[in-house]
């Protein structure tokens, strides 16, 4: 008995925060205009909304939401079960934006003992680490040189849009500034590939990415940055 309301009580805590959380797990996806939810997948309207995080958090107070719209010139929100997949009949999306889970359309990479993935879109290392995790993966914690020749030569195959100069890996050191630790844990790392000069600016770069312009050597920069982001899972 004693075992049941155990569980049901972690179940209760774990879903409650799933849900608290999810808006911050969606990325921007693509910018429409004139699409909408599929007839069957309405979760919730909202017309008197007027800001896309606003929208984002409806979504979280929804069960079944699972993608939104944001309607940039009306600041509607529409909430889809799924993904959308029709032209609205109403042409209520037009100039939507729409926004849905973590994901990895590039597909996952295997190297060795683990699977890589480059997640679509850039975000802050905080949301970086729940969009990782929301994938049963973390971000990925580089080893040694093997695997970081590894995850350089992954991403020099790779064309991406835009202007990519740095993705984030899963070291921190927020808890005492220059002892960079596996986030999460307080396990010092031994491998390091710092670029010239880094890491440079104390407490106020406590995130680690592999930088473009140091050909893809580690800079220390702050986390609230927006950057590509890799997860890792081993196999
Ligand atoms: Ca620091
Ligand atoms: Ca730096």
């Amino acid at each position: 008995m004693v075992r049941l309301l155990v569980v049901v009580v972690y179940l209760s805590l774990t879903y409650g925060k799933v849900e608290a959380d999810k808006w911050t797990l969606f990325q921007r996806k693509e910018s429409l205009d004139g699409k909408m939810c599929k007839y069957t997948n309405f979760a919730f309207t909202n017309d008197s909304v007027h800001d896309k995080t606003v929208c984002l958090f409806e979504c979280t107070n929804h069960v079944n939401c699972g993608s939104i719209f944001h309607v940039q010139h009306t600041g509607n929100c529409t909430g889809c079960t799924e993904s959308y997949d029709i032209v609205s009949p109403t042409g209520l999306a037009a100039g939507s934006v729409y926004y849905g889970p973590a994901s990895c359309t590039i597909g996952w990479l295997s190297i060795g003992s683990s699977r890589y993935c480059i997640l679509d879109g850039i975000m802050n290392f905080e949301n970086g680490v729940k969009n990782c995790e929301s994938m049963k993966t973390h971000v990925v914690t580089v080893e040694d040189m093997d695997e970081n020749n590894d995850l350089k030569s992954m991403i020099n195959s790779m064309a991406f849009s835009g202007d990519v100069s740095a993705f984030y890996i899963g070291f921190t050191d927020v808890a005492v500034d220059g002892i960079w630790t596996e986030y999460g844990t307080t396990d010092e790392i031994g491998f390091k590939d710092w670029g010239p000069g880094e890491p440079n600016l104390g407490t106020s770069e406590n995130c680690a990415a592999l930088y473009v312009p140091y050909n893809l050597q580690w800079i220390d920069i702050g986390c609230n940055n927006e950057l590509k982001i890799i997860c890792e899972k081993e196999t």
